[in-house]
């Protein structure tokens, strides 16, 4: 994958939107800083430091068919930041629905997609994507929500330069099947690591509040919430 660093943006997902037509499918841009993370909802992603990952990962579709799955690559990429988090670092992590990657219950990513239209048209996506990486316990601790970082549950340095080689191997490694199956290719990884199904849970849909048990994620990856008895089905949302 080609690969872009700078040294200080406001976000790399803007970046990344206002050049997409000069960038290359499959282009991965990452910063040193980033002045204005964003996450989803006008949220805010917080600079822990330049030793942590502040990536978006540039990607068009060849045709009509993958476009269908492009809402599903937020949470392709977390299934693939949960193996390497696995495989790597013998860690234990969670998808919270639909993309967070949590650890002991604390966040240590998070994903924001964006897309990009040219002529009324889907043209490519900004897949962006925050990993605390080296973030210690002082700068966690300003977070105001749990949040943890590879360091802070390992007890040893990450070298960003080796997990971002890795993590943009093992995304193109399986991203063609992916992209031509859907949702359903990576169904099983996604369900053995979500740590909210079977469980009593809240969800905030654009503001408004649902309570229910997850019971189970589609063929899609929309959320099935079994609200008194009914089964009803949630494409976005968070849960709370
Ligand atoms: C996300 O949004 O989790 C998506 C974050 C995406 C960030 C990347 S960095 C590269 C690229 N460029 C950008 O501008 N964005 C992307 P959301 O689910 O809305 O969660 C946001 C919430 O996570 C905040 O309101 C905080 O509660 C929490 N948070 C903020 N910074 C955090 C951090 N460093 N670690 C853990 N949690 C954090």
């Amino acid at each position: 994958m080609k690969t872009i660093r700078l040294e200080e943006i406001n976000s790399t997902n803007d970046y990344a939107k206002k050049n997409m037509s000069q960038l290359e499918h499959m282009t991965a841009v990452y910063a040193q800083r980033q002045t204005s993370g964003r996450g989803r909802l006008e949220r805010k992603w917080m600079d822990t430091g330049e030793d942590n990952l502040f990536l978006t990962i540039v990607l068009k579709p060849k045709n009509e068919k993958e476009i269908s799955n492009f809402p599903n690559l937020t949470q392709y990429l977390s299934v693939i930041l949960s193996m390497l988090l696995e495989e790597e670092y013998n860690l234990n992590p969670q998808i919270k629905w639909p993309n967070d990657v949590l650890i002991n219950g604390k966040k240590v990513a998070g994903i924001l997609a964006e897309g990009t239209t040219h002529g009324g048209k889907f043209f490519g996506l900004a897949l962006g994507i925050g990993v605390n990486l080296n973030t210690t316990s002082e700068k966690l601790a300003l977070i105001d929500k749990p949040a943890t970082s590879i360091f802070n549950e390992i007890g040893a340095c990450v070298n960003k330069e080796i997990f971002l080689k890795k993590l943009l191997e093992k995304f193109c490694l399986l991203y063609d099947e992916f992209i031509a199956d859907g949702f359903p290719f990576i169904k099983n990884d996604y369900e053995k690591r979500a740590m909210f199904l079977g469980k009593e849970i809240t969800i905030n849909v654009l503001g408004e509040i649902h309570q229910g048990v997850a019971t189970g994620v589609t063929d899609e990856g929309s959320l099935v919430l079994k609200e008194d008895d009914n089964n009803k089905i949630y494409y976005i949302g968070d849960i709370v």
